[in-house]
């Protein structure tokens, strides 16, 4: 994979490290991470949001080790290893595809008591409108997100039409959101929320490397769009603010060290080069 990539820092920091420590126990449910990857980030805070019990294990994916590869022939993050009982001997199966992991886990640890309340609305019509709105984070705004912090000079679009491209992906996204909030769904933090989540804790990268920054116009300059970037305030503000996101973050620093491989475009991860060739992210 090259040196580009194992360079990262090793180990979580901050309070992900704080959070990552409290669930450094062998436990049978173990999430396999690297403290920088967002997608890592989303079944952290499911974990966290439903009080699951887990052992957190940090792992650098660009070393592809076999013991990894044996669990996940993708050798991505995250990647859970979920109890399995065999008769006598308790063992553990893979799984991994971070929205599939955060799913799963809604599901399987769902003792209100305990867990609290589902990610996912209970009626039906608002459960499946939920998964609309995370298919738009996935299939649009974190692509879009890509592009532009890949932008360079040598690329057939122009940073201001990468720019355009995420603004717009984020207005259609919180023009859906509860008028209310403050969350998407409502006072409710939900999946669509986890989802977004990690990107957004990373939006200020745009304004470390990006000429002209992120480019969210500044309250009162949103001329027509003034209403949705006043919503987009309100939602970001409880969603950065939210315990589980801000236990799952590390420093500041180690992300604007981590991302600046992918503002020059030259990390050999997956998502950069699928970004790089037009493909669908891994
Ligand atoms: N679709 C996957 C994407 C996971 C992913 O791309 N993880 C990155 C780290 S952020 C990774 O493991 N990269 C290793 C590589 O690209 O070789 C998911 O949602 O879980």
């Amino acid at each position: 994979m090259g040196s580009v990539d194992t360079s990262l820092h090793a180990h979580t920091s901050g309070r992900a490290a704080v959070y990552a420590e409290k669930h450094s126990v062998t436990h049978p449910l173990i999430l396999y991470g690297g403290w920088f990857c967002p997608f890592v980030q989303r079944a952290w805070i499911t974990l966290h949001e439903k009080n699951i019990d887990h052992q957190y294990f940090e792992i650098n994916p660009y070393k592809k080790e076999a013991e990894f590869l044996a669990l996940n022939p993708r050798g991505l993050v995250p990647t859970l290893a979920v109890p399995v009982d065999k008769g006598s001997r308790p063992d553990q199966k893979p799984l991994y595809e971070s929205s599939v992991i955060c799913e799963y886990l809604d599901e399987v640890y769902a003792d209100e008591s305990s867990n609290g309340p589902s990610l996912y609305p209970v009626d039906a019509y608002e459960k499946a409108r939920a998964r609309i709105w995370i298919d738009h984070v996935s299939g649009k705004i974190i692509p879009a997100f890509y592009r532009f912090m890949q932008h360079t000079d040598a690329k057939a679009y122009t940073l201001d039409e990468a720019r355009a491209e995420l603004l717009g992906h984020l207005k259609t996204f919180i023009r859906e959101a509860d008028p209310k909030g403050p969350f998407f769904l409502g006072s409710q933090f939900s999946m669509v929320d986890v989802m977004l989540a990690p990107w957004l804790c990373r939006l200020f990268l745009f304004d470390v490397y990006k000429q002209g920054g992120l480019g969210v116009p500044a309250r009162g300059e949103g001329g027509e769009d003034e209403n949705a970037w006043n919503r987009w305030r309100v939602w970001a503000d409880a969603v950065e603010n939210r315990e589980s996101v801000l236990d799952t973050l590390s420093e500041r620093d180690h992300y604007v060290d981590a991302y600046k491989r992918y503002a020059e475009d030259t990390t050999q991860s997956g998502v950069a080069k699928a970004t790089r060739e037009g493909r669908r992210l891994p």
